[in-house]
């Protein structure tokens, strides 16, 4: 379905008094008010394909109505966010869950929206119909040679459907690991997943990036090969300067410090980007800033201060991406959130008194850090946000137009009640 920009400037209209009202409120207080509307126009976060249907437990999956039946349709959804939003321009493909059969017309569709491609990521954490050999216990890690040779094919076919779409990186996640002591040799496992990579990596296109993911667990309950962002770094530093480390927030034992992750990632020119979400017990794939919004705020923090600090531009210069699953909420109106959600986190650190906080830290007054920081994360910015969006020609708030524009409704149907969606 397509959305109309009347339609949006139409339902804007009766929110543009109080939004304005709000916004003269707070500006005199925002000292880089323009700099901080450019950042927040220019910031746009990736959509993934397999997060456009409702997702599962391993329970169970209660599909919603209208969901998208092909990468068309799911590239009509993601220009849907895109349009209320302007903030989701872009689309990341899981292979073989969404194989672009014609990448010409694929890409042309997407064009339409004012989309583009984003990272491409393969699959070796499940057997597909037909596979000639099983990653039951593992993929690039895997004891047996022949194994590792068809991850690594697949890998590369990944990056070739990727160069047709013009992605200009590959992303690995390896489910690849261990459920029982004594299972694997810790040593042998990395050397294999290495030297995997090395052969991945040198089909890698001049101007391309190889995004390495981490988790501690899950699905493999006693050991992951890429574990931790230690362990992805060490692959990216013996890979050489197109691998980096991809930090998923639901990737990290309870209580991890990931602002800390982030900054040192940073200050080593390795962090590739993230996958958003948000979680309180584990892996839960969560709408991103709905259970701890104080720590996404304190990892952009990090994230602004230290890209600042080595010249790069925030918008383009790592991956922002979303890798969640929605179980219970309308898809559309999840991402809806979740990119509000990184959106106010990224104004509010761009608000930070950043020479005040460093004069704080150089005489260790400790209070008046803290005192800085929340001065920023406790200032309302959705005025910012909705301004921003404003100006992009997106709506004051997406998912009151969304939901006054009926297309959860006009998708079912156009599509249907029960349509499922490929991907989780
Ligand atoms: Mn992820």
């Amino acid at each position: 379905m397509n959305v109309e920009q009347h339609r949006i400037d139409e339902l804007n209209q009766p929110e543009l008094a109080a939004h304005q009202r709000k916004l003269h409120f707070l500006a005199p207080d925002i000292p880089a008010f323009d700099k901080v509307m450019n950042n927040l126009q220019a910031f746009n976060v990736a959509i993934p394909s397999w997060a456009l249907g409702t997702g599962g437990t391993r329970f169970g999956r209660f599909s919603g109505g209208g969901e998208p039946r092909s990468l068309e349709e799911k590239i009509e959804d993601v220009g849907v966010i895109q349009a209320l939003n302007r903030s989701g321009n872009s689309i990341s493909l899981h292979i073989p869950w969404d194989i672009p059969e014609n990448a010409a017309s694929i890409k042309a569709l997407a064009a339409q929206k004012g989309l583009h491609f984003d990272a491409v990521n393969s699959n070796t954490f499940q057997d597909q119909p037909n596979q000639k050999l099983s990653y039951k216990f593992g993929s690039l890690h895997h004891v047996d040679k022949a194994v590792r040779k068809q991850a690594i094919e697949h890998n590369i076919e990944v990056i070739k459907y990727g160069v047709q779409l013009n992605s200009k990186a590959l992303s690995v996640w390896l489910s690849d690991g261990s459920n029982f002591p004594g299972q694997l040799n810790f040593r042998q496992a990395f050397q294999n997943t290495l030297e995997s990579l090395q052969e991945i990596y040198a089909a890698l296109p001049d101007d391309w990036k190889m995004w390495i993911e981490y988790k501690p667990f899950e699905p493999n309950f006693y050991s992951t090969t890429i574990g931790d962002w230690g362990q992805s770094l060490l692959l990216a530093n013996k890979l050489g300067s197109k691998a980096s480390t991809l930090v998923d927030l639901g990737h990290h034992l309870p209580n991890t410090n990931i602002e800390q992750i982030v900054s040192l990632l940073l200050m080593e020119g390795k962090l590739a980007g993230f996958h958003f979400n948000d979680s309180k017990y584990g892996d839960d794939d969560l709408t991103v800033g709905s259970i701890n919004p104080y720590q996404l705020f304190l990892i952009f923090n990090e994230l602004v201060e230290g890209m600042d600090a080595r010249g790069m531009t925030h918008a383009t210069d790592i991956g922002w991406m979303i890798d969640a699953s929605h179980n219970v909420k309308d898809p559309i109106e999840d991402l809806l959130q979740s990119v509000q959600a990184i959106k106010l986190a990224y104004a509010q650190a761009l608000i930070v008194d950043r020479k005040a906080l460093k004069a704080a830290q150089q005489e260790n007054d400790v209070t008046l850090a803290q005192e800085i920081l929340q001065q920023a994360y406790r200032t309302d910015v959705r005025p910012l946000v909705a301004e921003a969006s404003l100006r992009s020609g997106g709506a004051l708030n997406p998912i009151n137009v969304y939901r006054q524009l009926k297309v959860r409704e006009n998708l079912i149907k156009e599509r249907g009640s029960k349509t499922v969606a490929t991907g989780l």
